[in-house]
């Protein structure tokens, strides 16, 4: 039956915000009546606001989707095959109990891994909490590590500046005079719901943009003067030769390099050829990464002259095989341009995230010494275990708000992966290509059946209250009240004494200049009292003495000895382009000679949201191709397409077009993976084709994926 869309006479409106795992946290107003979401409404006031996209405009369709998940499920068929009996709460619940303390029992909870991802962001439902929790008070379990978005800028930011709290609010986008969208598509992946509102009013001041991109993506196409196609995970040479024409011509800040750094001189050894007898010129760069020398040099020139400028290093050419080089040599890059800590500014490199102090006050997870895994190597874990060098034989398999299956790489791998774990339990809102493999599914509510707060991920300082504006559809439960129960039964102390409104009103009331909770509750959005304007790090550079960087040195580290102790010559001390496997110069490309990208989807957060038919009508599903690529193949536009290397196979439609370079294939991340009987995957998911091997430093290398397309043969 659908929903009514008439307003009874008890219609109200509630505050709330969407907490999946997105850049922006928009405003949105959910009116209810008769217990029910009637309508879905967004700020209306002029830019800069907090207007919603059409993901948090379409949470009514999801919340009442047909295929919500709305009563615990069991297993009934071989596993992946979707086959499930519902079962009661009662009975649910017991048998995980169960499960835990039999697996805990006979093999020790290193045999448990937990797999909690970004389902929910937010401080008290967030999916990171609540299972981490849950586990560490249950004695442990091994879980993983690697941040799938941005480990390459985590670790860079880290070793540079001490710090990852590396963002200037955007507002600094008027003052600058140049602004590099670098693997950067704030138009579409979205990073606030102020960032394109200020890119488009600085482009219409004049201020100069340029996009470096393989695709000439909507950003680039609105925003930019000139797009600049570069080859995927070649960006450090290009980084690392505009280094070497300000050397060369003279162009750097050499006060802010003398004054701020440490170790300029051996980054400059490397790049003037010292070290290995190569000068990393544009021309040696040319041959790398397809941008003309001459197109190099000259961003080089403007960069160091125009000033201030932005360089908005993105994290997509970080998710690539050593894409930890590509963040430190754009922090250099920031430095030798005297970039950071000024207005107009941009710490490029930096994880674009800032420090929201109290604000990351959420449910305690108590920290263990729990035995950590490589989210590239969860597959090999569960199939190899011990015998393949890793902690433990993993018997249980516990996922928390997670496609594991289908954003991990290498998903052939996964299937196989996901036969072995004794037992399965996944929290889920609905039957996801990786619930499939559940052995037994609990299904849990939606962010508007409870209580939250809403706070942007990369940033920018304000909050927004969530409110309960309806009530769990049955038989929904958070995942917090998941694990209650659990812990109840067995008989885990200290989990959760409190209501979800005595947590929130304890965060509240623990964060500096925010008002007392029923207050706090009332207004639609809170300015955090850090200011509307920041610049990172302006305390370092206008008063170095009594505000040193938090690094070793106590200056910027271009050479860091700590990386050098790391002793890995694949992470160098200062940053170096080191030829990617997977890319244009991996032997494998005589085969697949296609470098594959996968973006995020405009309609999508990652896989959420694929089987929305409202947003799904609006996918843009197809594989992009450059005409010549297209021509070379028999390919033509709207072609059901072959795309394949020796992992995986999927069939999509071709999308020919002069918007990416020739020899680069992109297909977007997060559509659901649909096998067919030979294991041709019908859904698209990009990952039955990346490789599940992490970068030396911990990058997810998504976009380090070699393939060949052809046309499929009934067409
Ligand atoms: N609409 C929407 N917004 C989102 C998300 C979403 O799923 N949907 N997801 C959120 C999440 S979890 C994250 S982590 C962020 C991700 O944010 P990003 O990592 O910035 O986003 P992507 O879309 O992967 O890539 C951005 C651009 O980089 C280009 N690119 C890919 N590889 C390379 C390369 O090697 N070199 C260069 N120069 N460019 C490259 C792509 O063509 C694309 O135009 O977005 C967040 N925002
Ligand atoms: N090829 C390729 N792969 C990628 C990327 C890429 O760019 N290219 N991007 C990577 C990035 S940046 C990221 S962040 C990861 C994301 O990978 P995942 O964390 O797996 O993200 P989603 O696919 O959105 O899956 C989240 C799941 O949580 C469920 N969920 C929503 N709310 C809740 C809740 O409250 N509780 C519970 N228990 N579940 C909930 C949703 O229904 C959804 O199925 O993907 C990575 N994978
Ligand atoms: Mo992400």
């Amino acid at each position: 039956m659908s929903p009514s869309r008439t307003s009874g006479p008890d219609e109200r409106t509630f505050t709330s915000t969407c907490s999946l795992d997105c850049g922006s946290r928009c405003l949105l107003r959910v009116h209810t009546s008769g217990g029910r979401v009637q309508r879905i409404q967004t700020d209306d006031r002029p830019a800069p606001s907090f207007k919603a996209c059409s993901r948090g405009l379409a949470q009514r369709e999801v919340i009442y989707a047909r295929d919500r998940l709305t009563m615990p499920l069991k297993r009934r068929g071989e596993r992946g095959s979707g086959k499930f009996e519902p079962l009661s709460w009662e009975d649910a619940l017991g048998t995980v109990s169960r499960e835990l303390r039999r697996v805990k029992e006979k093999y020790g909870t290193e045999s448990i891994f937990l797999m909690d991802y970004s389902g929910s962001m937010s401080p008290l439902h967030g999916t990171h909490k609540a299972g981490p929790r849950f586990f560490s008070l249950f004695g442990g379990c091994t879980t993983w590590w690697g941040n799938a978005s941005m480990e390459a800028a985590i670790f860079s930011s880290t070793a540079t500046f001490g710090s990852t709290f590396t963002r200037n609010t955007r507002d600094n986008l008027l003052d600058s005079k140049l602004i590099i969208l670098w693997g950067w598509n704030p138009v579409v992946t979205r990073f606030g719901p102020d960032t394109v509102y200020y890119l488009s009013r600085a482009k219409k001041k004049g201020t100069r943009v340029f996009c470096v991109d393989p695709r000439l993506s909507p950003s680039a196409k609105s925003l930019a003067e000139k797009w600049i196609p570069i080859k995927p995970a070649t960006d450090t040479a290009m980084l690392v030769a505009m280094a070497y024409v300000m050397i060369d011509e003279r162009l750097y800040d050499r006060r802010f390099i003398e004054r701020y750094t440490a170790g300029f001189e051996k980054f400059e050894d490397s790049v003037m050829g010292r070290e290995d007898g190569t000068p990393k010129t544009p021309f040696w760069a040319e041959k790398i990464t397809g941008v003309p020398a001459q197109t190099i040099a000259q961003l080089a020139r403007d960069y160091a002259s125009l000033k201030p400028a932005a360089l908005y290093a993105g994290w997509a050419p970080g998710r690539t095989a050593f894409g930890e080089q590509y963040h430190r040599a754009a922090s250099v890059l920031a430095a030798m341009t005297g970039n950071i800590g000024i207005r107009g500014g941009h710490v490029s490199g930096g994880t674009d995230r800032m420090n929201l102090g109290a604000l990351r006050k959420s449910l305690p997870v108590f920290p263990g010494p729990n035995p950590r895994v490589h989210i590239t190597e969860v597959y090999d874990l569960l199939l190899q275990g011990k015998s393949g060098g890793y902690p433990s034989d993993i018997r249980l398999l516990y996922i928390v708000g997670c496609n594991l299956l289908n954003q991990f790489l290498n998903v052939n791998k996964g299937t196989k992966a996901l036969q072995k774990p004794e037992f399965i339990v996944v929290h889920e809102m609905f039957l996801t290509p990786t619930a499939r493999f559940a052995d037994l599914i609990l299904p849990v509510s939606h962010y508007f059946e409870k209580e939250d707060i809403g706070q942007p991920w990369t940033g920018g300082p304000y909050l927004i209250p969530m409110a309960k504006a309806v009530p769990p559809l049955p038989e929904s439960k958070s995942d917090l009240e998941i694990f209650s129960e659990i812990a109840r039964r067995l008989g885990v102390e200290g989990y959760n004494d409190r209501t979800d409104e005595e947590w929130l009103r304890e965060f509240v009331e623990e964060t500096p200049g925010l008002p007392e909770f029923d207050v706090f509750k009332k207004k639609e959005l809170h300015l955090l009292p850090m200011g509307q304007s920041w610049v990172a790090f302006r305390e370092q550079i206008e008063d170095p003495e009594n505000h040193p960087f938090p690094t070793p040195s106590r200056k910027i580290e271009i050479y860091s000895q700590k990386i050098a102790e790391m002793g890995n010559p694949l992470i160098p001390p200062v940053p170096k382009y080191i030829d990617p496997w997977e890319g244009p110069g991996d032997p494998k490309a005589g085969k697949y000679p296609l470098q594959m990208v996968s973006p995020h989807a405009n309609t999508r957060v990652n896989s959420t949201l694929d089987n929305i038919p409202r947003l799904k009508k609006l996918a843009d599903d197809s594989l992009w191709l450059n005409s010549r690529d297209a021509q070379a193949r028999g390919v033509g536009n709207g072609d059901r397409i072959r795309v394949f290397n020796d992992r995986g196979r999927l069939c999509v439609r071709a999308k020919v077009t002069e918007r990416i370079m020739p020899g680069v294939a992109s297909l977007d991340a997060g559509a659901w993976y649909a096998p067919d009987g030979e294991g041709i995957d019908r859904g698209g998911c990009v990952n039955v084709l990346t490789v599940d091997k992490k970068s030396p430093a911990g990058a997810l290398p998504s976009n380090s994926c070699l393939v060949e397309v052809e046309r499929e043969k009934s067409d």
